[in-house]
């Protein structure tokens, strides 16, 4: 089993160049082990994360390479400021922005072509939830990026799953949710390669903290996870990483 866990720090639109110093010598300090840690701030903190023991990602980049796009950023330039990952498609993009299943997979595809690792971003609003419909759901908006992309580059991204009924909300999924929807997107992966979906990491997000993090990473098929608000709070942050060891 391949699949080493990974919990990714969210900050959204929060955060400034102190938070980012406290942040790297809180989690430099912590010397810790097999676990990757990734902090994801917006875009005018990334190159504080220059020398961070752990890795840098960005939580969103344009699905052009250069040009006349006002407000864009490029994955060249994200790679230019180290970055190694970069979110696309998270649900707040989908509501906020219009992202569609297309324009993310297109995303996915830039991304991996210049050297990014994207995390893939999945998850259904609550009205599809309580219809029943949740796996057709995720299954549509990852099909949308297989047909894109093709089976094989699953081996180079990571995916999440964030039920947009549980994200800052307060409402965790509980573990056998999460499991449910994790196992679901694994087996739909292994019908079109066994392998590959085998050793691909699936990150669980949703309001999670140091004290509901330990279970719902331990379930088989939760890799690791991707953290809000928490994430913000740099004990709260390692603590969390220190659960998915
Ligand atoms: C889900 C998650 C991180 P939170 O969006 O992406 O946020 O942990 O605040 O629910």
């Amino acid at each position: 089993n391949k699949r080493r866990p990974l919990v990714a720090g969210n900050w959204k639109m929060n955060g400034s160049v102190e938070l980012a110093k406290q942040m790297i010598d809180t989690l430099d300090s912590s010397n810790i082990q097999n676990v990757d840690v990734l902090v994801c701030p917006p875009f005018p903190f990334l190159s504080e994360f220059n020398g961070f023991s752990g890795s840098v990602g960005a939580q969103n980049l344009s699905e052009f390479n250069a040009g006349a796009h006002t407000g864009e950023v490029s994955a060249t330039m994200l790679k230019s400021l180290k970055c190694d990952f970069v979110l696309v498609g998270h649900s707040e993009r989908r509501t906020d922005n219009g992202e569609s299943d297309a324009l993310v997979a297109k995303k996915v595809s830039v991304a991996l072509e210049q050297g990014l690792t994207p995390i893939l971003c999945v998850g259904e609003p609550e009205a599809v939830r309580e219809s029943g419909e949740f796996f057709n759901h995720i299954q549509a908006q990852i099909d949308a990026v297989v047909d894109q992309i093709g089976i094989a580059k699953f081996d180079n991204i990571v995916v999440a799953y964030e039920p947009v009924w549980a994200i800052g909300t307060g409402k965790t999924a509980s573990p056998l949710q999460a499991q449910q929807v994790h196992e679901f997107i694994r087996q739909y992966l292994a019908e079109l390669d066994a392998e590959v979906a085998q050793g691909l990491r699936i990150l669980y997000g949703g309001s999670v903290k140091a004290a509901n993090a330990n279970e719902l990473f331990s379930q088989p098929d939760v890799d690791g996870g991707l953290i809000g608000g928490a994430s913000l709070e740099p004990q709260e942050f390692l603590n969390i990483c220190l659960a998915a060891k």
